[in-house]
């Protein structure tokens, strides 16, 4: 990925954890790469195109001067997320906040954080089995939406599918999602629980229990085997409900274990008798 690289930029604000930083302030200065493709701009020689590093200097010194952090951590996390938010041509960020005169006593030249944050792309799978199965759905793609760390990219066609895994129960509407997201594998996950919890609040009033499944399908091609998260959906190479969707949104993505793309796998599948 091209590059713009801000170095040096000194800032006067007033993040740190003792009272006189806070009430004197002091120099901050920063070290930004932002990730974007340059190529649209580059050729067009427009800067519309591309991301002004005027405009994001202004933004990152007004941003610390708007506001006060304890940590130099958080400075940069907020710093990242609020120029990942505001530059939608950006698709990552590595940021370094030095802090040239922190309170150390002792001869030093600078302390800094440097973290990288990005978007990552993610799909998901989305069931109901139970009550308004459209509604609930509908629900989770809006409650995606809200979540400004989410960008929906695309959401497939709503399928009416047999239950899968033998046990005996209505029918399900299942779809998938493309999303890009700032939020790491477990907080998306915590973000997609959340929206469960909130479809399965209206269901105990009215239906009974699953009105809602999100799954996380796929996210980049992390490979991740935690006991409450495995990345890739450990079953969904069998599973003709995630297949058929998946190949519809992005029927070339690579199954990033399996080697194989949607396509393959869904055309794998044994056919139904
Ligand atoms: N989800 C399950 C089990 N079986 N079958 C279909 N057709 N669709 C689902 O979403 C589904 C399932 C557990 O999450
Ligand atoms: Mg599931
Ligand atoms: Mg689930």
């Amino acid at each position: 990925m091209d590059e713009i690289r801000i170095r040096g930029l000194r800032v006067f604000a007033r993040h740190g954890v003792y009272e006189e930083e806070t009430r004197l302030g002091q120099t901050f200065v920063v070290n930004a790469t932002l990730y974007l493709s340059i190529r649209r701009g580059g050729l067009a020689d427009c800067l519309e195109e591309t991301v002004s590093y005027a405009e994001v200097c202004q933004f990152l010194a007004d941003y610390l001067q708007a506001n006060t952090w304890k940590l130099l951590e958080a400075a940069a996390e907020h710093t990242c997320r609020a120029l990942l938010l505001r530059y939608p041509l950006l698709h990552g960020v590595e940021l370094e906040l030095e802090k040239p005169s922190a309170p150390i006593p002792l001869p030093f030249d600078s302390v800094s954080v440097c973290i990288s944050r990005s978007w990552h792309r993610a799909f998901l799978g989305l069931g109901s089995n139970l009550g308004d199965k459209k509604a609930y759905l509908d629900g989770a793609v809006e409650g995606l939406r809200r979540n400004p760390d989410i960008r929906v990219k695309a959401v497939s066609a709503y399928r009416t599918t047999k239950p899968y895994g033998g046990v005996e129960q209505e029918d399900f509407l299942n779809a998938a999602a493309e999303l890009e997201t700032l939020l790491p594998p477990r907080e998306l996950l915590d973000a997609l629980h959340r929206l469960e919890q909130e479809a399965k609040r209206e269901r105990l009033v009215h239906w009974g229990p699953r009105t809602l499944d999100l799954d996380v399908l796929f996210y980049d091609d992390l490979v991740q085997d935690d006991v409450d998260l495995t990345i890739p959906h450990p079953d969904l190479q069998n599973r003709q409900f995630v297949l058929e969707p998946m190949a519809e949104l992005a029927p070339h993505f690579v199954h990033p274990v399996l080697g194989k793309t949607m396509r393959q796998l869904l055309d794998a599948l044994p056919k139904e008798g």
